[in-house]
């Protein structure tokens, strides 16, 4: 047995509450979830997902038109109505937007992944080409998951510690889209944002704690990936940014970042959904592909009644249904601009450039990930091993 995994075994779970941890597969048919008829997703969902392809997004080229609506219910009517009394634009941006400026959607919730990071210069997993699954020469490792798997870094954190120098927070600036997350907030419309990533820039862009949920960790602590015991964060940062191992002095086990590994338990804020999703009344999934479980299967947990709208480059999860279920929207193109589209629509791009600009100006970065910020403080800390691996 691996040594992760006995220690793993000894790890405290909470009582009364299924273990749940983090899983590669998808294991929830989105196909089975039957959506039950209601009023509002009765009505939007006579309006068609708007299928913008990527390419011509990126031209500028307006999405394909939706079906009109018709037999509406009067108030979904209104919502879809423009204020000046011509006809509703067609499009899920459009549909999307008019129910938040009439008051119809007050509780969002943002389910979100590596894809609202790649316009920051993070690549995400399965993006051909150049996500991370595309490039594992870089990282030695013999298949992609390997990377997160926590047995395997328990041989070797190398690959792991590779990639947490590329990812760590400060080297990073959070682009529009996470600005754009931050807007929803600062207009009071945020319930709560779920996101996979671990790259901070959530956290960095403004989003209060509160309303975040990192559901795969953070860089924020660190601690033993064999006994759990905390370990200072900033010191194993260093460590690592040296490419050294940061070791426990209690078992010398090799210390790594609390981002969570396939096989970990989730952090406990991640049960936080069980009281979020039930509330909202409009989900927005953005920059996924919904591969990872128990995460994925959240987006089956909103009420059959509520909107869900999908921003990514292409279709994914119960969105690759046909014909797509009931009050299912999707903007497909790169995110940046699906987002700026979005806010345009709501007349909030200028507040969220001129947001972004002071923010900015607030913030410190380190543009070089590999300086390491005190490259030599890891010499004679007896915590640190420059070997190869764990010296247990
Ligand atoms: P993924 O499986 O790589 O999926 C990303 C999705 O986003 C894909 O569907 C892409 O098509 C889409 N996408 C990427 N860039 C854009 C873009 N510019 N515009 C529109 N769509 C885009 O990543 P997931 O988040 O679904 O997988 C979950 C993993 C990835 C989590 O556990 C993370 O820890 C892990 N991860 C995180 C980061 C990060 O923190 N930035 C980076 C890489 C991987």
């Amino acid at each position: 047995m691996s040594k992760a995994k006995s220690s793993r075994e000894r790890r405290v779970v909470q009582p009364s509450m299924t273990r749940v941890t983090r899983s590669s597969v998808n294991l929830q048919d989105p196909q089975h979830i039957k959506p039950s008829a209601s009023g509002l997703v009765n009505d939007l969902s006579l309006m068609r997902v708007s299928e913008q392809q990527a390419s011509s997004t990126r031209k500028g080229k307006s999405p394909k038109d939706c079906n009109t609506p018709k037999n509406l219910s009067p108030s979904t009517k209104s919502a879809l109505s423009s204020p000046s009394g011509g006809s509703a634009p067609n499009g899920a941006l459009a549909t999307i937007s008019r129910l938040i400026k009439l008051g119809r959607v007050r509780n969002i919730v943002v389910v979100a992944g590596a894809g609202i990071s790649t316009a920051s210069g993070i690549p995400d997993f399965r993006t051909p080409g150049t996500g991370l699954y595309a490039n594992l020469v870089k990282y030695d490792i013999p298949y992609p998951e390997a990377i997160f798997n926590i047995d395997y870094f328990s041989d070797n954190p190398h690959p792991f510690f590779s990639l947490a120098k590329e990812l760590y927070p400060g080297y990073h600036r959070p682009n529009y889209v996470h600005y754009f997350i931050r807007m929803l907030h600062q207009k009071g419309l945020l319930l709560r944002m779920y996101t996979q990533n671990i790259d901070g820039l959530e956290n960095l862009c403004g989003i209060p704690d509160d309303k975040l949920v990192e559901a795969h960790g953070n860089f924020a602590t660190a601690a033993c990936h064999l006994c759990y015991s905390p370990y200072p964060a900033e010191e194993a940062k260093q460590a690592i940014m040296n490419d050294k191992i940061p070791i426990c002095t209690f078992c010398a086990g090799a210390v790594k970042p609390n981002v969570v590994f396939f096989g970990e338990d989730l952090p406990v804020k991640y049960f936080q959904h069980a009281e979020d999703f039930p509330k909202a009344d409009l989900l927005m999934i953005m920059g996924t592909s919904l591969k990872i479980e128990p995460f994925a299967s959240l987006v089956n947990t909103v009420k059959s009644t509520v909107p869900r709208l999908l921003l990514n480059r292409d279709p994914v999860g119960p969105f690759e249904r046909r014909p797509p279920k009931r009050g299912d929207y999707m903007e497909l193109g790169d995110l940046v601009d699906s987002v700026r589209k979005f806010a345009d629509i709501l007349g909030w791009h200028s507040e969220i450039q001129h947001l972004m600009n002071c923010h900015e100006n607030t913030l410190f970065y380190n543009t070089d990930p590999n300086s390491g910020e005190n490259s030599d403080s890891s010499e004679t800390d007896s915590r640190i091993s420059d070997s190869s691996g764990p010296s247990n």
